[in-house]
């Protein structure tokens, strides 16, 4: 028996297109991977489409942003594009993202999850990314129950609902999206919802010229375990669609914490943005002070530097 191990050929490194050579127009099709494996109806297909006709009309080349979830029925949203993408453990996409943003500042990174992955088990990153302003998109995608799992309370369920953990119907006081992130310092802040398209594609094409780390909660009724969550904010189904009036000020915060309370189903659109500097900057500015400080030393000049200080 041979001892000697076989390896496969390597691969051909990777070659970017040419910025200046011209290219044919990113279509929907272009960006469209697998059919996604949702149930008809469910309120994830409209983000999805959304997110295809955002990238379609802003021609963000495949190469240039990605899409990151976690675990979830819309954690599954990666794969159903045809760019970079990755679908991590549950409730880590955001800190998964934090690095891809800030050792690739060059791309647009997205994070789509759900109330469960997002405000769950991964409420602690989404308050330590809102507070150091790292520059990503994140949509949850808030049907207000665990749907993969088939039915569990989630932490934007209302208190009554009744659920395969709450037989007898949930008792604690659900999180509110939006307050909770322009609390954590989030800098671009909105609710939207599937049912009211073009006002989702607003929102997110703000969120795409923001630069800091843009929430979007968007209501995306789970067809199968929660139907009707949402029809007290669907004029089609005899609610009301309640735009945030014209004269709201953005950079308001404590205006925006109180209009984010109204009773369900609130209101809809930009509650809060401001221009806080991103952690991106903040660090690519220390790193720069940094390398100014020791230029023309060797990596071991360095260290050894380091340790003298540290005598
Ligand atoms: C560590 C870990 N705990 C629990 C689970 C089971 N689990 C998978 S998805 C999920 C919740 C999904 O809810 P949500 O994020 O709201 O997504 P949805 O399916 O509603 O879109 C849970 C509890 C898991 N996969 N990993
Ligand atoms: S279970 Fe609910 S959230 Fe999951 S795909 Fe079906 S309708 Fe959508
Ligand atoms: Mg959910």
């Amino acid at each position: 028996m041979s001892t000697t191990a076989t390896f496969p050929a390597p691969s051909a490194p990777v070659t970017l297109p040419d910025p200046n050579t011209p290219r044919k127009p990113l279509t929907k099709g272009d960006l469209t991977a697998e059919r996604p494996t949702w149930c008809p109806g469910c309120g994830d297909f409209t983000v999805l489409a959304l997110y295809l006709k955002l990238l379609e009309k802003r021609q963000l080349p495949q190469e240039s942003f990605c899409s990151i979830s976690g675990i979830g029925c819309s954690s599954r949203f990666p794969y159903f594009v045809q760019a970079y993408g990755a679908h991590f453990i549950h409730g880590r996409s955001l800190p998964f993202a934090s690095g891809i943003s800030l050792s690739r500042p060059d791309l647009h990174v997205f994070v789509f999850g759900g109330d469960g992955d997002l405000l769950s088990i991964g409420g602690n990153h989404f308050t330590h990314t809102s507070r150091k302003n790292i520059k990503i998109t994140c949509v949850i995608m808030d049907n207000c129950v665990y749907g993969l799992t088939k039915k569990q309370t989630s932490p934007t369920s209302p208190i009554g609902f009744k659920s395969k953990t709450d037989v007898t119907g949930s008792i604690d006081q659900p999180i509110n999206p939006v307050k909770q992130a322009i609390a954590a310092g989030a800098t671009y802040v909105a609710r939207a919802s599937s049912t009211n398209p073009n006002h989702l594609l607003q929102l997110l094409e703000g969120a795409v010229d923001h630069d800091g780390f843009s929430v979007i909660e968007c209501l995306s009724e789970c067809v199968a375990f929660y139907p009707g969550a949402f029809d007290a904010a669907n004029p089609r189904k005899g609610g009301a669609f309640n735009l945030i009036p014209a004269d709201h000020d953005v950079a308001n915060e404590v205006a925006a914490y109180k209009l984010a309370d109204a009773a369900f189903p609130g209101y809809f659109g930009l509650f809060y943005q401001s221009k806080r500097p991103t952690k991106n900057r903040l660090e690519a500015e220390l790193n720069q002070r940094s390398q100014e400080k020791f230029q023309g030393l060797k990596d071991w000049q360095i260290l050894k530097k380091s340790f003298e200080k540290m005598q």
